[in-house]
C-alpha cells in the first residue's frame, strides 16, 4: 500500500496549527541557544527496526484476541512496516524471526523491501520452542543444554539464522536463550554457563566478520528459578568470552522492578560493549507494554544517558540496533507500533535538548539540586511539535495514527487479508 499522496494532503490540512506549536517551542529553544534545525536532523536520522512478531496481536497463555487483517506471510509483514515507515519515516527495518519468517524467494524479498526504502535489521534465533520438524527438544535447554547432540541441534540453527540473514544483507544475529531451571538443583550453574560459553563460540565462528551477535538476558521467565543469563554482568562475560564483534542487548522489559536502567546502559557504552537495545514499556515484569507507557521519567533517564554517551567522543561504543520489541493483546499492532515510536522519538528528543556542559558543572560542584532540576525542566518540555516537524521535513505524517484512523488502513486490510488471518509464527 503506498499513501504519499494522502499523507501530503493531511498535513496540508493540519499546516496551520502544526506551524503555531512547531514556532512557539522553536522559539523557546533559540531562546537558550539550541539549533532547532540540528536537533530535527537527528531525529530524523533516528531509525527504530520494527520485528515481525509485533505485527499480530500478541497473546498470553490464557488467550488471544486478534482483531483482523494481520500479515500473512513475510510478504505482508513487508508491506506492513512499509506502511509504517511512509507515516513516520522512522521505521526503515523490519527484524525477521526464524524459523517464523523463512523468505523463499530472497530476491523477491529485497526487491519488495525496496520499494518501501526498508532493510533487514537483525535475525533472530528460536530455540525456546520445538519446531514439527525438529528432532530433539528444547524442553530442558539448548545452547545449554546437557546432551551435546541437542546443543548442537541449536547451534545449527543458529548458524542457520545467519545463512537466511546473508540471503536478505542483515548483519546482526540476535540471541535470546530461554535456558534455565524451575527448582533448586535442577542444573548446575557454572557448568550450565561454559556450555552456553562454548556454544555461542561455536556459532561466533561461523559469523562473517562484519557480523554482530547480539546476546540478549532476562531475569526470569520462561524459567522461574534460574536463568543462564539472567542480567547484563552475565550478557557481558559471555560477549567477553566469545569475541569483539558479540555486543550485550538491553530489552527495557528484562529488569526486576525498579532495576536502574539508565545506569546499565552507560556502564556498557563505557565498556563499548552495548549493542542494540529493546523498547517496550512495563509494571511488573516482562509486560510488553506500549514504550514508554507506565514509567516515562525513567525512560527519558536512560535516554539521557544513551545520547550523553554516543554525544562523548571518548566513548568507543558502535552505533546500537534500535528495536521495538512488544507485542500485546488489546491494541490495533499497527496503530501501537506507530504510538511507540512517538513515544521514542519525543523522548529520544528530549534527551538532546540537555544542556550537557551546564549539567558537567552542576555535578562537578555537586549541586545536587541544579543538576536534578536541568533534567527534570527538559523533561517536562513539549518535543511532540519538534518531532511532527521531522517527520514532515522527511515526507512523512506530522500525526502518523491520525492518517491511518482517517483513511481506515485497518478495515482495508481486513477487507484484504480476512477477519479470521493470523500472522504467521503467532
Ligand atoms: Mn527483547
Amino acid at each position: 500500500m503506498f499513501i504519499s499522496e494522502n499523507i501530503q494532503a493531511h498535513n496540508d490540512k493540519t499546516r496551520a496549527t502544526h506551524a503555531f506549536h512547531f514556532l512557539h517551542i522553536a522559539e523557546i529553544l533559540t531562546q537558550k541557544g539550541i539549533d532547532v534545525q540540528d536537533v530535527i536532523e537527528k531525529i530524523k536520522a533516528f531509525q527504530v527496526a520494527i520485528p515481525s512478531w509485533a505485527l499480530g496481536t500478541g497473546g498470553t497463555r490464557f488467550g488471544r484476541f486478534p482483531g483482523g487483517g494481520e500479515p500473512r506471510s513475510l510478504e505482508e509483514k513487508i508491506d506492513d512496516v512499509g506502511l509504517l515507515h511512509q507515516l513516520n519515516r522512522s521505521s526503515d527495518s523490519i527484524s525477521l524471526h526464524i524459523p517464523w519468517d523463512i523468505p523463499k524467494d530472497p530476491t523477491a524479498v529485497k526487491s519488495r523491501l525496496q520499494a518501501y526504502g526498508l532493510t533487514i535489521d537483525s535475525v533472530n534465533s528460536n530455540t525456546f520452542q520445538d519446531q514439527s520438524d525438529q528432532a530433539l527438544s528444547y524442553k530442558f535447554g539448548s545452547l545449554c543444554h546437557t546432551d551435546a547432540a541437542i546443543r548442537q541441534q541449536a547451534i545449527d540453527h543458529n548458524i542457520a539464522c545467519i545463512e537466511h540473514g546473508k540471503a536478505l544483507d542483515s548483519k546482526v544475529l540476535t540471541v535470546w536463550l530461554a535456558d534455565g531451571s524451575n527448582f533448586p538443583g535442577q542444573q548446575h550453574f557454572r557448568r550450565a554457563w561454559q556450555r552456553t560459553a562454548e556454544s555461542l563460540a561455536d556459532i561466533y565462528q561461523a559469523m562473517p566478520a562484519d557480523w554482530t551477535m547480539l546476546i540478549e538476558y532476562k531475569p526470569y521467565e520462561p524459567h522461574f528459578y534460574s536463568m543462564v543469563i539472567p542480567d547484563w554482568g552475565t550478557s557481558y562475560a559471555l560477549c567477553q568470552y566469545v569475541g569483539k564483534n558479540a555486543q550485550v542487548l538491553v530489552d527495557l522489559g528484562h529488569h526486576l522492578p525498579n532495576t536502574n536502567i539508565e545506569q546499565i546502559v552507560a556502564r556498557l557504552m563505557h565498556f563499548g560493549r552495548l549493542g542494540g537495545f529493546h523498547f517496550n514499556g512495563s509494571m511488573y515484569g516482562d509486560d510488553d507494554l506500549t514504550t514508554g507507557s507506565i514509567k516515562p521519567y525513567q525512560f527519558f533517564l536512560i535516554f539521557n544517558e544513551l545520547v550523553d554517551a554516543m554525544e562523548d567522543p571518548a566513548v568507543k561504543n558502535p552505533p546500537l540496533a534500535w528495536m521495538i520489541d512488544a507485542s500485546h493483546n488489546t491494541k490495533d499492532p499497527l496503530e501501537d507500533l506507530l504510538q511507540s515510536v512517538q513515544h521514542i522519538l519525543t523522548t529520544y528528543a528530549k534527551a538532546l535538548l540537555v544542556d550537557r556542559a551546564v549539567l558537567a558543572i552542576a555535578q562537578q560542584n555537586n549541586d545536587v539540586l541544579a543538576a536534578e532540576e536541568l533534567l527534570r525542566d527538559v523533561f517536562a518540555t513539549d518535543t511532540r511539535a519538534l518531532v511532527a516537524e521531522a517527520a514532515r521535513q522527511a515526507g512523512g505524517a506530522g500525526d502518523p495514527i491520525g492518517v491511518y484512523r482517517a483513511l481506515g488502513i485497518r478495515k482495508q486490510l481486513i477487507e484484504k487479508r480476512g477477519k479470521k488471518s493470523v500472522a504467521t509464527g503467532l
